[in-house]
């Protein structure tokens, strides 16, 4: 087998977004596109060479080709071996566990998220680091610089290593060690919760419906909630994983899940609901007739994880991330818990997590994780949740009910307005910008301004700075706007508007979020100038 050693040039646009580098698959087939990616990540973590890593990723569209290309790129690199989940297949969580449990150099992990698939659609890589998270600023900076040096990469010349089955194959000099993509992570979830409990719950005829959205969550689902736990056969919807994730958007939230929602709002709804996305990060969780907001969910995992055994303890401190509703520092504050306020991005946990600072976190974007890995985990969020609720009792309802009661509910709404042009959005940032320091004391669909601010973050554990995180406008009773563009997307620029309210009023409680959140939003239009810089007066998305 021969090492090749290929002449390029570095491609504009390959600097790592909020998580990974996401573009379209048609971009990522480009030649050299991927190669040059690649081989920037090797020259950006100090080379490869007698390194082990994990691969795997979610499925969709091209990633099997990915594989092949980074398989022999690492063989060319001349890592010791690569441990590859079954066809090229391993959720984020799962990659995040393999890394950490079998002690490697770190990995890869080839998926957009909630992205769509396709060759029209969205691909991404992103490198984790050896502690199971995504690479932090400092590395993923030297990945972006070598992308912009890069002047050659290196290949062997081979066949397809074949991925179908277990089992150890040679590439070169290089190991190819290919695991069930489910078994391990299987295995952690036992540890972590009480499986008689959530067992003797679903026995008892409490019903769940996962719609796995034709993504990654389909087998590891149907292991866990149907074969191990005794869900009824059928429980986990749309199961098989496809390139294209059936058309859909794999993206859980009441947009896109639209089977788990027409289940859950039928005649005779399950008694639980959840969703995951395209690699099984994020999660969905839904009572009968009910959504719960994932602000909201990471507030009441915290309140009650002490039910589940890896959580008996007591957590050591919680974390959100800035957009994140304030539902969580309310049951932080109860309980006397520490809870920081990071940018978002996963990425920013890592540290909390790896120092001992924090048992559990989440974000608004439906992500919510602990320190078992160092990514958010959307099976994981589900099979808490299940067992808090054999450990309380409660069903959904109740549960919700219950906490807003103890601690006060916090209305929380995302605005989404996509592929607006770049130098518009960044017009309108740069605008309120300039205006913030002078909005405190003015009014905005009858609410004051209290206090404007842009979200600068230090690290407390390396000190390191991340500056123009979002802009956020605190209103006068609690509510709070945050504005920021997407680091996610693949065209344009996505503005997000995060809205807040809080009320400690329980007649309040049941109200409508957007009907709530009406004036909330009425003042962001008017403090950001929504419709003057995008000619845009309602969101494509209201998540
Ligand atoms: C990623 C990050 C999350 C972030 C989300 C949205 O999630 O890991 O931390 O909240 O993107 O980011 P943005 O608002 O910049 O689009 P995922 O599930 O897409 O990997």
């Amino acid at each position: 087998m021969e090492r090749l050693t290929i002449q390029t040039r570095p491609i504009e646009g390959q600097k790592p977004g909020t998580s990974g580098l996401r573009k379209k698959t048609r971009t990522f087939m480009e030649p050299h596109y991927l190669e040059n990616f690649v081989q920037s990540i090797w020259d950006g973590i100090g080379g490869v060479a007698g390194k082990v890593l994990v691969l795997g990723g979610d499925g969709r569209y091209f990633g099997d080709r990915a594989a092949q290309v980074i398989l022999r790129m690492a063989a060319a690199g001349g890592a010791a071996r690569v441990i590859v989940g079954q066809g090229a297949l391993l959720s984020t969580p799962a990659a995040s566990h393999l890394i950490r449990a079998r002690g490697t150099d770190g990995g890869i992990i080839l998926s957009a998220s909630h992205n769509p698939g396709g060759p029209d659609e969205d691909f991404g890589v992103k490198f984790n680091t050896p502690n199971g998270g995504p690479a932090a600023e400092d590395v993923t900076g030297r990945i972006y610089a070598a992308t912009r040096a890069i002047e050659a990469y290196h290949i062997l010349e081979a066949q397809d290593v074949d991925l179908s089955s277990p089992g150890t194959r040679d590439l070169g000099d290089m190991a190819v060690e290919v695991v069930d993509p489910v078994a391990d992570y299987a295995a952690l979830m036992e540890e972590l919760f009480d499986f008689d409990a959530i067992g003797d719950l679903l026995a008892g005829g409490f019903r769940v419906v996962f719609d796995a959205m034709h993504a990654v969550t389909g087998p590891y689902a149907t292991e866990i909630l149907e074969r191990r736990l005794g869900a009824a056969p059928g429980s986990v919807i749309n199961a098989r994983p496809k390139p294209d994730f059936g058309g859909g958007h794999p993206d859980p939230n009441p947009v896109w899940a639209r089977d788990l929602m027409a289940a859950m709002h039928g005649d005779d709804p399950p008694d639980f609901g959840a969703a995951s996305d395209g690699d099984g990060d994020r999660n969905m969780i839904m009572g009968p007739g009910m959504y719960v907001a994932p602000s909201d969910s990471v507030a009441v995992l915290a309140a009650n994880a002490t039910h589940a055994p890896g959580y008996a303890g007591g957590l050591k401190g919680v974390a959100r991330s800035m957009p994140t509703s304030r539902a969580l520092d309310a049951v932080a504050k109860a309980r006397g818990l520490d809870c920081y306020e990071t940018p978002t991005g996963w990425k920013f946990f890592g540290n909390l997590l790896d120092d001992g600072r924090i048992t559990l976190c989440g974000e608004e974007s439906a992500g919510t994780g602990s320190d078992h890995v160092r990514e958010k985990d959307g099976l994981w969020a589900v099979l808490l949740w299940l067992n808090i609720l054999a450990g309380t009792g409660k069903g959904v309802p109740e549960l919700m009910a219950d906490h807003w009661r103890e601690f006060g509910r916090n209305f929380y709404t995302r605005h989404d307005f996509e592929a607006i042009e770049t130098e518009k959005a960044e017009a309108l940032m740069d605008d309120l910008r300039g205006r913030m320091d002078g909005l405190p004391g003015t009014q905005a669909a009858g609410r004051r301004v209290e206090a404007a601010d842009e979200f600068a973050y230090t690290d407390p554990v390396d000190g390191s700075v991340a500056e123009r995180q979002g802009i956020r406008l605190y209103l006068e009773g609690g509510g709070r706007i945050v504005l920021r563009l997407s680091g996610t997307g693949t065209q344009g620029a996505t503005l997000r508007v995060y809205l807040e309210d809080r009320s400690d009023d329980p007649a309040t409680f049941g109200r409508d979020v957007q009907d709530a959140l009406a004036d909330v939003a009425r003042a962001a239009h008017e403090l950001a100038r929504i419709e003057h810089h995008t000619g845009r007066t309602e969101p494509d998305v209201r998540a």
